[in-house]
């Protein structure tokens, strides 16, 4: 099987303009960059603007880092906790987000922000919207790695129907045009092992306890 045919079999819209790529983040150099990136800007549990610690770690790379705090959600060029800029984002990183959006029609695709999602046993995401960026037209590249998690999809409305779409390691999650603003979340991970299947994991022993969410966006 050729490589168009392995990705061609693997994708999947669940939903209009929203795909699911099986096992497509499988180059082992993103696990040695989102490393060295967690390395420079470390996981932290952010505050809402309620006051309430969330419940994913996260880190950034990019020109642009996701924030919360007391003020609101926002991009920032800075970290809040080192003052520094955000980690560059690695070649890996950009051409797995780049032939994500590719593979499913969103050519040109030039991502300036990545968030890093780390979820413990336990961890959760509550249904939101993505509304902090500028452009809806640009799409959305949601990579995920470690160990299975649940990601609830549903419509324009918090009270629409919830499609649940299991997400293992290596799964990439692309969504934009109608998609581009429908609420999601992912549900409060379970105690499970990571499901490789016939995909390349190295020895790793963070990827066995946590999964890691990348999201790539074009912020400003
Ligand atoms: C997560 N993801 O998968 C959380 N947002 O850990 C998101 O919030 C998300 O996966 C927009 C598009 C894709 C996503
Ligand atoms: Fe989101």
């Amino acid at each position: 099987m050729d490589l168009f045919t392995e990705i061609q079999a693997a994708k999947f819209e669940f939903a209009k303009n929203a795909f699911l790529l099986k096992r497509f983040a499988n180059d082992v150099q993103i696990l040695a960059d989102l490393q060295a990136i967690i390395s420079a800007a470390p996981l932290r549990h952010m505050m809402t603007p309620m006051g309430l610690a969330m419940s994913a770690a996260m880190t950034n790379c990019g020109q642009l880092g996701w924030v919360s705090d007391k003020k609101g959600y926002r991009y920032d060029a800075l970290d809040p906790d080192t003052g520094l800029a955000w980690p560059q984002m690695s070649a890996s990183f950009l051409a797995l987000a780049q032939s994500a959006a590719a593979a499913c029609g969103f050519a040109n695709f030039v991502p300036d922000a990545c968030l890093i999602n780390q979820y413990k046993v336990g961890a959760s995401m509550g249904l939101h919207q993505d509304k902090n960026e500028l452009d809806f037209s640009q799409p959305i590249v949601s990579v995920s790695l470690g160990i299975p998690a649940t990601f609830l999809f549903g419509g324009l409305k918090r009270s629409d129907k919830i499609d649940k779409i299991p997400l293992n390691h290596g799964d990439v999650v692309v969504w934009g045009g109608e998609a581009r603003l429908k609420f999601h979340g992912i549900m409060p991970l379970k105690a499970t092992n990571i499901q490789t299947n016939d995909h390349a994991v190295p020895n790793n022993k963070i990827l066995a306890a946590y999964r890691y969410n990348l999201t790539f966006r074009k912020a400003g």
